[in-house]
């Protein structure tokens, strides 16, 4: 069977369990507690020669990186949610790097310098969490105005690309980041998270990042 090497808080790992779901696959989850050092077993670099997730083995296929996961899955699935026409794919691509390439990385800033710092145990950087939220506050009215004109982030059709924008705003409780002034993406985002294949990871990000975090 299908195994997923993840771990709750991370959102990358998120990306590829709410696309698994939405795939309806069956499969093994295993969890690497980085926080632990797990990622940096012996047995653990054999999957992933960087000790990070996620990455899966699919029967022997091992493959780490959650885009490639995701469109792999998604592919062999043969499922709509990365859709084979070509201008539409290509659609689902642009959104889709836009949220890894732009909000997560602003994400990235502001997760680390309000939270994982004192988790993590490492020095806070005010200039770095200012940029992360400069870049949110650039950011996120471009995603409301896509979610003005459709349903999901890419098209009116569930893709890829919503994955990876839902697991990257998990975090926003947990850093304080008020979305209510984008009330598109603020009623995308409750909808999504109502949903199965969310539900199944976990009911709210910060209290299953909060127990993990203790
Ligand atoms: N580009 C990678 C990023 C993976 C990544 O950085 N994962 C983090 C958790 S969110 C990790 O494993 N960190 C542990 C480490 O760096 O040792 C992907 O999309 O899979």
């Amino acid at each position: 069977m299908l195994k997923i090497y993840g771990f709750d808080g991370s959102t990358w790992s998120n990306r590829v369990r709410f696309t698994a779901n939405s795939l309806g696959l069956e499969y093994d989850y295993v969890t690497v507690n980085l926080l632990a050092g797990e990622g940096q077993t012996k047995d653990y670099l054999a999957i992933h020669p960087a000790g990070k997730v996620p990455a899966i083995d699919d029967e022997g296929f091992i493959l780490f990186e959650s885009g490639a996961i995701t469109r792999y899955l998604a592919d062999k699935a043969g499922s709509s949610i990365y859709p084979s026409d070509l201008r539409k794919r290509a659609r689902v691509e642009q959104w889709t790097e836009f949220a890894a390439q732009h909000i997560a990385k602003a994400m990235e800033r502001v997760f680390f310098n309000r939270v994982l710092y004192q988790v993590m145990n490492m020095e806070q950087d005010e200039r770095s969490l200012q940029e992360g939220l400069k870049f949110m506050d650039r950011f996120l009215p471009l995603v409301n105005d896509q979610l003005e004109k459709y349903r999901h982030f890419a098209m009116d059709d569930l893709t890829l690309a919503d994955f990876v924008l839902l697991a990257w705003l998990d975090p926003v409780e947990l850093c304080d980041i008020d979305l209510s002034a984008y009330p598109k993406l603020t009623e995308w985002r409750k909808r999504l998270m109502q949903q199965d294949f969310y539900t199944r990871c976990y009911s709210s990000y910060r209290e299953r990042f909060q127990s993990l975090a203790a």
